[in-house]
Protein backbone atom coordinates (compact mmCIF):
# COMPACT_ATOMS: atom_id res chain seq x y z
CA UNK A 1 0.00 0.00 0.00
CA UNK A 2 0.98 3.43 -0.98
CA UNK A 3 2.01 5.52 1.66
CA UNK A 4 1.67 8.72 -0.12
CA UNK A 5 -1.27 11.04 -0.31
CA UNK A 6 -3.75 10.25 -3.21
CA UNK A 7 -6.55 11.81 -3.97
CA UNK A 8 -9.70 9.83 -5.48
CA UNK A 9 -10.98 9.75 -9.16
CA UNK A 10 -13.94 11.47 -9.99
CA UNK A 11 -16.52 9.75 -11.75
CA UNK A 12 -19.40 11.40 -13.97
CA UNK A 13 -22.67 9.52 -15.00
CA UNK A 14 -23.22 10.32 -19.02
CA UNK A 15 -27.34 10.46 -19.02
CA UNK A 16 -27.92 10.04 -22.84
CA UNK A 17 -31.40 10.79 -23.51
CA UNK A 18 -33.45 9.80 -26.68
CA UNK A 19 -32.51 9.56 -30.04
CA UNK A 20 -29.68 12.11 -30.40
CA UNK A 21 -28.49 11.83 -27.05
CA UNK A 22 -28.24 7.80 -27.49
CA UNK A 23 -26.18 8.14 -31.04
CA UNK A 24 -23.71 11.37 -28.75
CA UNK A 25 -23.14 8.49 -26.09
CA UNK A 26 -22.01 6.17 -28.03
CA UNK A 27 -19.38 8.46 -29.45
CA UNK A 28 -18.73 9.58 -25.97
CA UNK A 29 -18.28 6.16 -25.15
CA UNK A 30 -15.31 5.22 -27.88
CA UNK A 31 -13.67 8.06 -26.76
CA UNK A 32 -13.99 7.25 -22.95
CA UNK A 33 -13.06 3.81 -23.50
CA UNK A 34 -9.18 4.98 -24.58
CA UNK A 35 -8.78 6.80 -21.22
CA UNK A 36 -10.81 4.25 -18.89
CA UNK A 37 -7.42 3.24 -17.20
CA UNK A 38 -6.18 7.11 -17.27
CA UNK A 39 -6.68 8.80 -13.32
CA UNK A 40 -6.64 12.33 -15.66
CA UNK A 41 -9.60 11.91 -16.86
CA UNK A 42 -12.87 11.57 -14.47
CA UNK A 43 -14.53 8.05 -14.92
CA UNK A 44 -17.18 8.08 -17.41
CA UNK A 45 -20.45 5.74 -16.89
CA UNK A 46 -23.26 5.71 -19.45
CA UNK A 47 -27.13 5.17 -19.23
CA UNK A 48 -28.82 5.36 -22.22
CA UNK A 49 -32.53 6.28 -21.92
CA UNK A 50 -35.38 6.70 -24.07
CA UNK A 51 -39.19 6.02 -25.31
CA UNK A 52 -38.35 4.20 -28.29
CA UNK A 53 -35.78 0.81 -29.13
CA UNK A 54 -35.48 2.62 -32.19
CA UNK A 55 -32.08 4.26 -31.71
CA UNK A 56 -30.75 1.33 -29.06
CA UNK A 57 -29.88 -1.53 -31.22
CA UNK A 58 -26.84 -3.33 -30.00
CA UNK A 59 -26.79 -1.53 -26.68
CA UNK A 60 -25.79 -3.66 -23.47
CA UNK A 61 -29.08 -4.13 -22.12
CA UNK A 62 -28.02 -2.76 -18.85
CA UNK A 63 -27.23 0.46 -19.57
CA UNK A 64 -29.93 0.96 -21.03
CA UNK A 65 -33.52 2.55 -20.03
CA UNK A 66 -36.72 1.86 -21.87
CA UNK A 67 -39.24 3.96 -20.15
CA UNK A 68 -42.35 2.07 -19.96
CA UNK A 69 -46.11 3.33 -20.09
CA UNK A 70 -47.48 4.56 -16.74
CA UNK A 71 -51.28 3.50 -16.15
CA UNK A 72 -53.66 4.32 -13.03
CA UNK A 73 -55.73 1.39 -14.23
CA UNK A 74 -54.54 -2.41 -14.52
CA UNK A 75 -56.93 -2.37 -17.38
CA UNK A 76 -55.28 1.41 -19.03
CA UNK A 77 -52.08 -0.71 -19.75
CA UNK A 78 -50.09 -0.40 -22.83
CA UNK A 79 -47.84 -2.78 -23.96
CA UNK A 80 -44.70 -0.73 -24.61
CA UNK A 81 -43.90 2.68 -26.07
CA UNK A 82 -42.32 3.51 -28.95
CA UNK A 83 -41.33 7.18 -29.23
CA UNK A 84 -42.75 10.31 -28.92
CA UNK A 85 -42.95 11.19 -32.52
CA UNK A 86 -41.46 14.83 -31.80
CA UNK A 87 -44.45 15.53 -28.99
CA UNK A 88 -43.35 16.49 -26.36
CA UNK A 89 -46.16 15.67 -23.55
CA UNK A 90 -47.07 12.43 -25.37
CA UNK A 91 -45.43 10.29 -22.96
CA UNK A 92 -44.61 13.27 -20.07
CA UNK A 93 -46.80 11.25 -17.56
CA UNK A 94 -44.60 8.04 -17.81
CA UNK A 95 -41.56 9.37 -18.37
CA UNK A 96 -42.20 11.51 -14.82
CA UNK A 97 -43.50 8.65 -13.08
CA UNK A 98 -40.21 6.31 -14.30
CA UNK A 99 -37.67 8.73 -13.02
CA UNK A 100 -37.22 7.31 -9.15
CA UNK A 101 -36.43 3.90 -10.68
CA UNK A 102 -34.75 5.03 -13.14
CA UNK A 103 -32.25 7.06 -10.62
CA UNK A 104 -32.64 4.05 -8.33
CA UNK A 105 -30.75 1.88 -11.13
CA UNK A 106 -28.35 4.36 -12.51
CA UNK A 107 -27.60 6.10 -9.70
CA UNK A 108 -26.26 9.89 -10.27
CA UNK A 109 -22.38 10.13 -9.75
CA UNK A 110 -20.31 13.42 -9.00
CA UNK A 111 -20.97 15.21 -11.41
CA UNK A 112 -23.91 14.68 -13.95
CA UNK A 113 -24.22 14.99 -17.65
CA UNK A 114 -27.27 14.96 -19.85
CA UNK A 115 -27.02 15.01 -23.32
CA UNK A 116 -29.96 15.10 -25.37
CA UNK A 117 -31.98 17.37 -28.37
CA UNK A 118 -34.05 19.94 -28.07
CA UNK A 119 -36.29 18.94 -31.52
CA UNK A 120 -37.37 16.14 -30.63
CA UNK A 121 -40.06 14.37 -28.58
CA UNK A 122 -38.38 11.99 -25.96
CA UNK A 123 -34.79 13.49 -24.67
CA UNK A 124 -36.34 16.86 -24.67
CA UNK A 125 -38.60 15.65 -21.55
CA UNK A 126 -36.49 13.09 -20.13
CA UNK A 127 -33.31 14.95 -19.52
CA UNK A 128 -35.34 18.30 -18.04
CA UNK A 129 -37.11 15.57 -15.86
CA UNK A 130 -33.83 14.09 -14.87
CA UNK A 131 -32.60 17.05 -14.16
CA UNK A 132 -35.58 18.19 -11.88
CA UNK A 133 -35.47 15.06 -9.27
CA UNK A 134 -31.44 15.51 -9.40
CA UNK A 135 -31.86 20.08 -8.78
CA UNK A 136 -34.22 18.96 -6.30
CA UNK A 137 -31.26 16.14 -4.13
CA UNK A 138 -28.52 19.25 -4.47
CA UNK A 139 -26.42 17.47 -7.19
CA UNK A 140 -24.41 19.12 -9.49
CA UNK A 141 -25.68 18.44 -13.58
CA UNK A 142 -24.38 19.60 -16.97
CA UNK A 143 -26.37 19.83 -19.77
CA UNK A 144 -25.64 19.45 -23.32
CA UNK A 145 -27.97 20.16 -25.79
CA UNK A 146 -28.51 19.99 -29.51
CA UNK A 147 -31.11 22.58 -30.61
CA UNK A 148 -32.40 22.79 -34.02
CA UNK A 149 -34.46 25.06 -36.79
CA UNK A 150 -34.97 22.49 -38.94
CA UNK A 151 -38.55 22.72 -38.96
CA UNK A 152 -40.78 25.12 -37.07
CA UNK A 153 -41.94 21.72 -34.36
CA UNK A 154 -38.19 21.54 -33.94
CA UNK A 155 -37.66 25.21 -33.26
CA UNK A 156 -40.79 25.42 -30.96
CA UNK A 157 -39.55 22.32 -28.85
CA UNK A 158 -36.20 23.68 -28.58
CA UNK A 159 -37.42 26.46 -26.88
CA UNK A 160 -39.85 24.68 -24.50
CA UNK A 161 -36.45 22.94 -23.47
CA UNK A 162 -34.65 25.81 -22.68
CA UNK A 163 -37.59 27.73 -21.09
CA UNK A 164 -38.03 24.31 -18.89
CA UNK A 165 -34.52 24.70 -17.43
CA UNK A 166 -35.35 28.06 -16.52
CA UNK A 167 -38.21 26.65 -14.39
CA UNK A 168 -36.19 23.76 -12.97
CA UNK A 169 -33.35 26.32 -11.82
CA UNK A 170 -35.84 29.40 -10.57
CA UNK A 171 -38.16 26.07 -8.46
CA UNK A 172 -35.06 25.08 -7.11
CA UNK A 173 -33.07 28.26 -6.89
CA UNK A 174 -29.75 26.80 -8.31
CA UNK A 175 -28.11 27.54 -11.94
CA UNK A 176 -28.20 25.49 -14.33
CA UNK A 177 -24.82 25.36 -16.63
CA UNK A 178 -26.23 24.22 -20.32
CA UNK A 179 -23.31 24.11 -23.26
CA UNK A 180 -25.79 25.07 -26.08
CA UNK A 181 -24.99 23.78 -29.61
CA UNK A 182 -27.34 23.71 -32.45
CA UNK A 183 -27.61 21.96 -35.58
CA UNK A 184 -27.62 24.20 -38.98
CA UNK A 185 -26.77 26.98 -36.55
CA UNK A 186 -24.75 30.17 -37.90
CA UNK A 187 -21.21 29.96 -37.53
CA UNK A 188 -18.33 32.49 -40.23
CA UNK A 189 -21.20 32.65 -42.48
CA UNK A 190 -21.47 29.02 -42.70
CA UNK A 191 -23.97 26.49 -41.57
CA UNK A 192 -22.03 23.95 -38.53
CA UNK A 193 -23.09 20.39 -39.85
CA UNK A 194 -24.33 17.73 -37.30
CA UNK A 195 -20.72 16.07 -37.92
CA UNK A 196 -19.24 19.61 -36.30
CA UNK A 197 -21.92 19.78 -33.56
CA UNK A 198 -21.41 16.00 -32.52
CA UNK A 199 -17.31 16.81 -32.42
CA UNK A 200 -18.00 19.69 -30.17
CA UNK A 201 -20.04 17.73 -27.68
CA UNK A 202 -17.50 15.01 -27.47
CA UNK A 203 -14.54 17.87 -27.26
CA UNK A 204 -16.90 19.38 -24.10
CA UNK A 205 -17.35 16.22 -22.77
CA UNK A 206 -13.71 15.08 -23.10
CA UNK A 207 -12.85 18.10 -21.18
CA UNK A 208 -15.40 18.27 -18.22
CA UNK A 209 -13.52 14.35 -17.79
CA UNK A 210 -10.11 16.62 -17.39
CA UNK A 211 -11.82 19.29 -15.27
CA UNK A 212 -13.79 17.08 -12.90
CA UNK A 213 -11.16 14.20 -12.67
CA UNK A 214 -9.80 15.35 -9.29
CA UNK A 215 -6.26 15.25 -10.70
CA UNK A 216 -5.83 18.64 -11.24
CA UNK A 217 -3.66 20.53 -8.52
CA UNK A 218 -4.65 23.34 -6.69
CA UNK A 219 -8.71 22.67 -7.79
CA UNK A 220 -10.85 20.90 -5.40
CA UNK A 221 -14.53 19.92 -5.11
CA UNK A 222 -15.82 22.94 -3.33
CA UNK A 223 -14.19 25.17 -6.22
CA UNK A 224 -16.17 23.41 -8.86
CA UNK A 225 -19.00 23.22 -6.75
CA UNK A 226 -19.08 27.20 -6.69
CA UNK A 227 -18.29 28.10 -10.51
CA UNK A 228 -21.26 26.09 -11.29
CA UNK A 229 -23.18 27.59 -8.32
CA UNK A 230 -22.20 30.81 -8.76
CA UNK A 231 -24.65 32.43 -6.47
CA UNK A 232 -22.82 31.23 -3.53
CA UNK A 233 -19.30 33.33 -3.87
CA UNK A 234 -21.15 36.38 -6.70
CA UNK A 235 -23.93 38.83 -6.60
CA UNK A 236 -25.68 37.12 -9.66
CA UNK A 237 -28.70 35.18 -8.89
CA UNK A 238 -29.11 31.86 -10.20
CA UNK A 239 -30.45 30.93 -13.47
CA UNK A 240 -29.59 29.12 -16.85
CA UNK A 241 -25.92 29.90 -17.83
CA UNK A 242 -24.20 29.05 -21.57
CA UNK A 243 -21.27 27.08 -20.99
CA UNK A 244 -18.43 27.73 -23.36
CA UNK A 245 -14.78 25.95 -23.57
CA UNK A 246 -12.27 28.46 -24.58
CA UNK A 247 -8.65 28.02 -25.09
CA UNK A 248 -6.10 30.74 -25.01
CA UNK A 249 -6.70 32.04 -28.29
CA UNK A 250 -10.50 31.74 -28.92
CA UNK A 251 -10.64 33.27 -25.34
CA UNK A 252 -9.55 36.29 -26.85
CA UNK A 253 -12.42 36.68 -28.93
CA UNK A 254 -14.84 35.62 -25.94
CA UNK A 255 -16.89 38.86 -25.71
CA UNK A 256 -20.02 38.32 -23.86
CA UNK A 257 -20.62 38.74 -20.33
CA UNK A 258 -18.63 35.74 -17.99
CA UNK A 259 -20.18 35.22 -14.80
CA UNK A 260 -17.75 32.52 -13.62
CA UNK A 261 -15.13 30.48 -15.10
CA UNK A 262 -13.23 27.67 -14.27
CA UNK A 263 -9.50 27.60 -15.34
CA UNK A 264 -7.19 24.91 -16.06
CA UNK A 265 -3.05 25.63 -17.01
CA UNK A 266 0.46 24.85 -17.18
CA UNK A 267 2.87 26.36 -14.13
CA UNK A 268 4.21 28.77 -17.28
CA UNK A 269 0.28 29.47 -19.10
CA UNK A 270 -0.62 31.86 -16.27
CA UNK A 271 -4.58 32.02 -15.89
CA UNK A 272 -5.88 35.48 -17.48
CA UNK A 273 -8.72 35.30 -20.18
CA UNK A 274 -6.69 37.64 -22.26
CA UNK A 275 -9.77 40.22 -22.22
CA UNK A 276 -11.09 43.48 -20.75
CA UNK A 277 -14.18 40.73 -19.53
CA UNK A 278 -13.90 40.40 -15.47
CA UNK A 279 -15.09 37.34 -14.09
CA UNK A 280 -17.10 37.38 -10.74
CA UNK A 281 -15.11 34.47 -9.82
CA UNK A 282 -12.92 32.04 -11.28
CA UNK A 283 -11.18 29.20 -9.99
CA UNK A 284 -8.12 27.62 -11.04
CA UNK A 285 -6.13 24.27 -11.22
CA UNK A 286 -2.68 22.58 -13.02
CA UNK A 287 -2.89 20.71 -15.31
CA UNK A 288 -1.44 17.45 -15.26
CA UNK A 289 2.00 17.88 -17.15
CA UNK A 290 1.33 15.03 -19.49
CA UNK A 291 -1.75 16.42 -20.78
CA UNK A 292 -0.51 20.09 -20.45
CA UNK A 293 2.08 18.88 -23.31
CA UNK A 294 -0.89 17.74 -25.70
CA UNK A 295 -2.67 21.04 -25.95
CA UNK A 296 -0.49 22.48 -28.37
CA UNK A 297 -2.01 24.47 -31.85
CA UNK A 298 -0.36 23.83 -35.49
CA UNK A 299 2.63 25.96 -34.38
CA UNK A 300 3.52 23.86 -31.26
CA UNK A 301 2.38 26.39 -29.13
CA UNK A 302 0.67 25.53 -25.68
CA UNK A 303 -3.26 26.82 -26.13
CA UNK A 304 -3.51 27.01 -22.28
CA UNK A 305 -4.91 28.48 -19.97
CA UNK A 306 -8.31 26.43 -20.95
CA UNK A 307 -11.10 28.76 -19.59
CA UNK A 308 -14.31 26.51 -18.87
CA UNK A 309 -17.00 29.38 -19.22
CA UNK A 310 -20.28 30.32 -17.93
CA UNK A 311 -22.01 33.51 -19.31
CA UNK A 312 -25.87 34.51 -18.59
CA UNK A 313 -25.71 35.92 -22.32
CA UNK A 314 -24.67 32.73 -24.46
CA UNK A 315 -28.39 31.02 -23.77
CA UNK A 316 -30.47 33.57 -23.95
CA UNK A 317 -29.11 35.39 -27.47
CA UNK A 318 -30.04 31.80 -28.64
CA UNK A 319 -33.16 31.70 -26.75
CA UNK A 320 -33.99 35.33 -28.17
CA UNK A 321 -32.76 34.51 -32.04
CA UNK A 322 -35.20 30.87 -31.77
CA UNK A 323 -38.04 33.11 -30.85
CA UNK A 324 -37.97 35.89 -33.39
CA UNK A 325 -37.42 33.01 -36.06
CA UNK A 326 -40.62 30.74 -34.56
CA UNK A 327 -42.79 33.94 -34.41
CA UNK A 328 -42.24 34.90 -38.29
CA UNK A 329 -42.94 31.56 -39.28
CA UNK A 330 -46.09 31.27 -37.24
CA UNK A 331 -47.41 34.17 -38.52
CA UNK A 332 -46.37 33.48 -42.23
CA UNK A 333 -48.72 29.93 -41.60
CA UNK A 334 -51.58 32.13 -39.85
CA UNK A 335 -51.51 34.41 -42.55
CA UNK A 336 -52.40 31.26 -45.32
CA UNK A 337 -56.01 31.09 -46.13
CA UNK A 338 -57.58 28.28 -45.27
CA UNK A 339 -57.13 25.15 -46.67
CA UNK A 340 -59.66 25.03 -49.80
CA UNK A 341 -62.06 22.28 -49.30
CA UNK A 342 -61.76 20.39 -52.62
CA UNK A 343 -64.86 18.62 -51.93
CA UNK A 344 -68.52 19.95 -52.29
CA UNK A 345 -71.95 18.74 -51.34
CA UNK A 346 -71.96 18.35 -55.24
CA UNK A 347 -70.27 15.45 -54.86
CA UNK A 348 -72.22 13.42 -52.53
CA UNK A 349 -70.13 11.69 -50.86
CA UNK A 350 -71.01 8.65 -48.46
CA UNK A 351 -70.91 8.21 -45.06
CA UNK A 352 -66.94 6.81 -45.41
CA UNK A 353 -65.90 10.00 -47.33
CA UNK A 354 -65.43 8.14 -50.62
CA UNK A 355 -67.06 10.13 -53.66
CA UNK A 356 -68.50 7.35 -55.57
N1 LIG B 1 -25.95 16.62 -33.92
C1 LIG B 1 -26.80 15.60 -33.94
N2 LIG B 1 -28.13 15.84 -34.00
C2 LIG B 1 -28.95 14.78 -34.02
C3 LIG B 1 -28.50 13.43 -33.98
N3 LIG B 1 -29.58 12.62 -34.01
C4 LIG B 1 -30.67 13.41 -34.04
N4 LIG B 1 -30.31 14.72 -34.05
C5 LIG B 1 -31.21 15.89 -34.06
O1 LIG B 1 -32.18 15.69 -33.04
C6 LIG B 1 -33.47 16.10 -33.47
C7 LIG B 1 -34.39 14.91 -33.39
O2 LIG B 1 -34.49 14.53 -32.09
P1 LIG B 1 -34.24 13.07 -31.50
O3 LIG B 1 -33.20 13.22 -30.46
O4 LIG B 1 -34.02 12.06 -32.55
O5 LIG B 1 -35.68 12.88 -30.84
P2 LIG B 1 -36.07 12.04 -29.58
O6 LIG B 1 -35.56 12.66 -28.36
O7 LIG B 1 -35.68 10.61 -29.82
O8 LIG B 1 -37.65 12.22 -29.56
P3 LIG B 1 -38.78 11.50 -30.48
O9 LIG B 1 -38.05 10.69 -31.53
O10 LIG B 1 -39.58 12.63 -31.02
O11 LIG B 1 -39.55 10.62 -29.56
C8 LIG B 1 -33.31 16.61 -34.88
O12 LIG B 1 -33.21 18.01 -34.82
C9 LIG B 1 -31.99 16.00 -35.35
O13 LIG B 1 -31.37 16.82 -36.25
C10 LIG B 1 -27.09 13.22 -33.93
O14 LIG B 1 -26.59 12.09 -33.90
N5 LIG B 1 -26.29 14.33 -33.91
MG1 LIG C 1 -36.66 9.15 -31.00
Amino acid sequence: MSNTIERTRGNIRVYACGGAGINLGRMVETISEKSKDNLNFAQIDITYVDTSLANAKGLPKDCFYHIQPSYTHISDREDTLDGSGQKRDENAESVKQAIPDLLLKHPPKDINILIHSGGGGSGSVLAPFITAQLKKKGLEVIIILIGSRDTLKDITNTIDTIKSYAGISKVNNSPIAIAYEENGSEYNNSRLSSQVVDSNVLLTVNSLAVLFSKNNERLDTKDLEHWLNFQKVTDYQPGIVGLQICDRNTAKDFDQNIVSVATLHSETSGTSLGSNNIPSYQCRGILPEELSSVVVDEDNNSKLPLHFILSDEIIVDSLFSLNKLSAGLKEKSQSRPNMVSLISDDDNASDDGIVL
